[in-house]
């Protein structure tokens, strides 16, 4: 599936997939402070499409631009609107959905972004499993990863911003030409924090324990992972955890909005459970397809409803 459709959203309004171009002296094309989303639409069982949690979605994008100082020139109704106009405009009943904001040119040079414009582009294109078509079902191999989570004060953890994926793709390169299909960070202090793009799940005795959010993304995903499994009755447990507690885990699993439910098979070697998708996590992904189709009519209103 190509990474492409037809119209981008730029600045207010639809122009072609190769008219969405930016000069070579667009300040975060040089410094890196931008911040942006991933959102999935799905497909929609007896009918229609939704935008899945376009809301909270949205609501991370204004906040990963408050925290880094950023003034988005639209509100977040104009936001959520481009977005469902991008995907009718592209024909897509289902994909992947990347609003970037953006500074771009202008008087200034240099790493004062003085008076320069804050753009606005939202792409769609097809996606399917992030990490894999046997992933979802048979779970990934991992490493622990030789780069080290940011620092809470040296980048803003809590902010979707453009800069901090360098760390991320720095370990995804890593852990790829290592052999391994994704990598593990691990905090400052030697904590598991989270993948390259995922929030991480691990299972000992029934319980399910995820890293607290102090220095992790607030993946929209692993908040729908918290209320399901709540709701299906399991116990959670939202502390840190080190990664040998992860090698004797009985499960282990990744959630994003591109990765959606990926289940970890094997970390630094180590066979997690039984080597493959265990029954928490397993689930876990039949609630949350369920609810992302609009089949569980108890969490409606995680739907953003859309017809082409
Ligand atoms: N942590 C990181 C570092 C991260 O990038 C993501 C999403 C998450 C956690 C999960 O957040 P959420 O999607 O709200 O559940 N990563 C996005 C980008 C992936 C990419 O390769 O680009 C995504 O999943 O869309």
């Amino acid at each position: 599936m190509a990474a492409r459709s037809d119209f981008i959203w730029f600045d207010g309004k639809l122009v072609g997939w190769d008219q969405a171009n930016v000069h070579v002296m667009t300040h975060t094309l040089h410094y890196g402070l931008g911040v942006f989303e991933g959102i999935r639409a799905y497909e929609c069982a007896g009918g229609g499409s939704a935008v899945f949690r376009l809301k909270e979605h949205v609501d991370r994008l204004f906040d990963s631009a408050k925290i880094v100082e950023l003034a988005i020139p639209f509100t977040r109704e104009q936001i959520t609107s481009a977005i469902v106009e991008t995907l009718r405009a592209n024909k897509m009943a289902a994909g992947y959905i990347r609003p970037l904001v953006f500074i771009g040119t202008g008087a200034s040079m240099g790493v004062f972004p003085g008076k320069n414009p804050v753009q606005v582009a939202i792409a769609t294109w097809p996606w399917g499993a992030y990490l894999g078509a046997d992933a979802l079902d048979k779970g990934i191999r991992i490493c622990t990863s030789s780069f080290t989570r940011h620092h809470v004060n040296v980048m803003m953890t809590k902010a979707k911003v453009c800069g901090n994926y360098v760390n991320s793709v720095l370990a995804k390169n890593e852990a790829l030409a290592d052999g391994y299909d994704e990598a593990l960070l691990l905090d400052p202090s030697g904590y598991v924090a989270e993948g390259s793009g995922e929030n991480v799940f691990i299972v000992k005795n029934g319980i399910i324990k995820t890293p607290p959010l102090t220095a992790v993304l607030p993946g929209v995903t692993r908040d729908c992972l918290l209320t399901l499994a709540r709701d299906l009755g399991y116990e959670i447990s939202e502390h840190r955890f080190t990664r040998d507690e992860m090698y004797v885990a009985d499960e282990a699993f990744f959630s994003g909005t591109a990765a959606e439910i990926t289940p970890i098979r094997e970390l630094d070697r180590r066979t997690i459970g039984e080597g493959h998708a265990g029954p928490v996590a397993k689930s876990l992904q039949t609630a949350f397809f369920k609810a992302v189709k609009g089949e569980n009519p108890k969490y409606a209103a995680w739907l953003h409803r859309y017809t082409l």
